[in-house]
Order: structure tokens, then C-alpha cells, then sequence
């Protein structure tokens, strides 16, 4: 039995080692993610982004306990894109997952690019397709929303929470290049701090802003995730943008648009690659060298690329 047939009838180790191959970017599991590709499109991928240590872990920790005692299953990956992969969860995490590490209903699993040469977002893709093929009814990714790349990880999902902590001032700042326009829920953690009402009119003002009115309007809800407290009616919030994704036949589009992404990135990863392939680094060395020194614009080093590439074939 391969890998993904074996994922399919629940074998949790099958899925750890295939997410480690992923990680680690073996090739060959590509036939093996092909056919959980097929038998997959189940699970609603959650996304959760915000700064560091806004309390997403723990969060998602309440999450996952709440959605539990609502019957229904749970699939985690932390994605940290800076520290070196450990073999599993992060120390912090791992101890406060320990209650979550026992229950057959949970999959939890930390990720990194390192190794991964098509980026983190599609090992991620990848990994999200092992959990829903496993069968957990909900997939939650954590990131922190930090660059490029995170915001490439929250493509890859449904609904995309972004977590802030009141006192905000910079948070707000991070927001606004980019995390807004992705936010589908917006959660004002550590509502036991200071400062609450301001960061909710703030964000309210900059959601009226930004907003295009569609049929679902971002709301904003409090939560204290160290004691759990908003976590049923955040867990609601979100259960309600699935059902109306699906409700509004948003499902087909949301797919189509994370496949087209998807397939793009891909695609861009491959032709960098052929089209470079080649090109010794010395070649190319001598490019980017005559670029800086000013005697070729970039436009011109890529048609050179391209034009070589076009006379060898
Ligand atoms: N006061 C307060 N502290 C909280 C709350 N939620 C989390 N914390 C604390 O905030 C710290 C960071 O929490 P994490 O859950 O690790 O935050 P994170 O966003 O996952 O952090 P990174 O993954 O490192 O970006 C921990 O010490 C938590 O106990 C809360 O609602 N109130
Ligand atoms: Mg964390």
C-alpha cells in the first residue's frame, strides 16, 4: 500500500512521513501527493497570521479543544520559516499541546521551508492536503505574518484569521501592509490587557475603510486565549465563513482561485529553474556583475537568458 492510500485510512505515521518528505522537498513523493490531490478537497483550511506572540499558539490551542468537544477533528501545522526544523513541535508548543498529543481527533505538526526549494507555501499546500486526506474535518495553519511568504501561506487556505494585541500602534502598522486585505475574522487577543476598546475602534475604522461591502463582512471578536475565554464564539465566527462560503457557492471560486495561485507559483519556480539550468553560476554571476556595474539593464540580462536559452534548444 503507498503512502497515500495509507494516509487515507487514517495512518498517522504514514502522514508524518509523508509531511517530512515534503519538508525535506523529496521529489518522489510527488505521485504519492497526486493521488492525495484526488482524494482530498474535504477539510476547511483555517488559516491563523499575526506579529509575534500575539498568542496564536495558544489560540489555536482553544481552537482545537473547543472544536473537539463539537465533534469534530483537528489538523495543526505550525509553520515557522526561521527556526530550524526539530522534529516536531517547538518546545512551547509541543508542552502545550501535550493535552491536545493524545487524542486520535488531533494532528499536530510543525513545518519549515528549510530543505524545501519551491518555498514554504507549497510545502504547506502539500502538508494541508496529507491532513485532509487523513480526514480532519478542520485545518489550521499558523504563521507569523511577518513577509512575503506568510501571506503566500494564507493563500492556501479558506478563511484567514489575523490576530492582534491591543496597545497596538505597531501591529497596526504590520496590518496595513497587506494582512488587512486577507483577514476574513479579526481577533483582538490578550482582551485582558489594556487598551481593548481602542484597538476595536481602530481596526473598525480601518476595515470601514478598506472594505468592498460582498456578503461577508469581517467581524471583530475579543478572545483571551490563555483562559479560553471568546473561543466559542470565535470557533461560531468561523464555522459561520464556511457555511457561507459553501452557502454562496464561493467554494468552486475560492478552489479555482487557490489552484490558479497555486499552479502559477509552480510554474514560475519551474521556468526559473529550466531556464537557468543552463546557465553556469559563473554565467550568471557575470550577468548580474555587468547589471550592477551598470552596463546592462535587468530587462536585458533576462532577454539575454531567455535568448539563450531559445538558441541552445
Ligand atoms: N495576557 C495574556 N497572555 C496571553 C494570551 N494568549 C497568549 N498569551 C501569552 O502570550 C505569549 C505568547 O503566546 P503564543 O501563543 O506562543 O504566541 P504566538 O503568537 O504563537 O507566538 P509565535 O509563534 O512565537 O509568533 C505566551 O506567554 C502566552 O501565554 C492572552 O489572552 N492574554
Ligand atoms: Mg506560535
Amino acid at each position: 500500500m503507498g503512502l497515500a492510500e495509507k494516509v487515507a485510512t487514517g495512518d498517522r505515521r504514514a502522514a508524518a512521513r509523508l509531511i517530512s518528505m515534503i519538508e525535506d522537498g523529496d521529489e518522489s513523493v510527488r505521485t504519492e501527493l497526486a493521488d492525495l490531490h484526488c482524494r482530498g478537497g474535504r477539510a476547511h483550511i483555517v488559516g491563523v497570521t499575526g506579529s509575534p506572540g500575539a498568542g496564536k499558539s495558544t489560540l489555536i490551542h482553544k481552537l482545537a479543544l473547543e472544536w473537539r468537544r463539537r465533534g469534530r477533528t483537528v489538523g495543526i501545522i505550525a509553520v515557522d520559516p526561521s527556526s530550524p526544523f526539530t522534529g516536531g513541535a517547538l518546545l512551547g508548543d509541543r508542552i502545550r499541546m501535550q493535552e491536545l498529543s493524545t487524542d486520535r481527533g488531533v494532528f499536530i505538526r510543525s513545518m519549515s521551508s528549510r530543505g524545501n526549494p519551491g518555498g514554504v507555501a507549497k510545502a504547506t499546500a502539500d502538508a494541508v492536503r496529507v491532513l485532509d486526506a487523513l480526514g480532519m474535518d478542520k485545518v489550521i495553519v499558523e504563521t507569523v505574518g511577518a513577509g512575503q511568504s506568510e501571506v503566500a501561506v494564507m493563500d492556501v487556505v479558506h478563511t484567514v484569521l489575523v490576530v492582534v494585541v491591543p496597545g497596538l500602534g505597531d501591529d497596526i502598522q504590520a496590518i496595513k501592509a497587506g494582512i488587512l486585505e486577507i483577514g476574513d475574522l479579526f481577533v483582538i487577543n490578550k482582551a485582558d490587557r489594556d487598551g481593548v476598546e481602542a484597538a476595536q475602534r481602530e481596526l473598525e475604522m480601518m476595515l470601514e475603510l478598506s472594505s468592498e461591502k460582498g456578503p461577508w463582512t469581517p467581524p471583530i471578536v475579543k478572545t483571551v486565549a490563555r483562559t479560553g475565554d471568546g473561543i466559542p464564539e470565535l470557533v461560531g465566527k468561523i464555522d459561520e465563513h464556511w457555511e457561507m462560503i459553501r452557502r454562496e457557492g464561493l467554494l468552486e471560486e475560492s478552489e479555482r482561485q487557490r489552484c490558479r495561485r497555486e499552479v502559477l507559483e509552480l510554474l514560475k519556480h519551474k521556468a526559473v529553474l529550466s531556464l537557468l539550468s543552463e546557465y553556469g553560476p559563473d554565467e550568471f554571476d557575470a550577468l548580474i556583475h555587468d547589471v550592477a556595474r551598470r552596463k546592462l539593464h535587468p530587462h536585458d540580462a533576462v532577454e539575454r537568458i531567455m535568448g539563450d536559452k531559445k538558441r541552445k534548444n
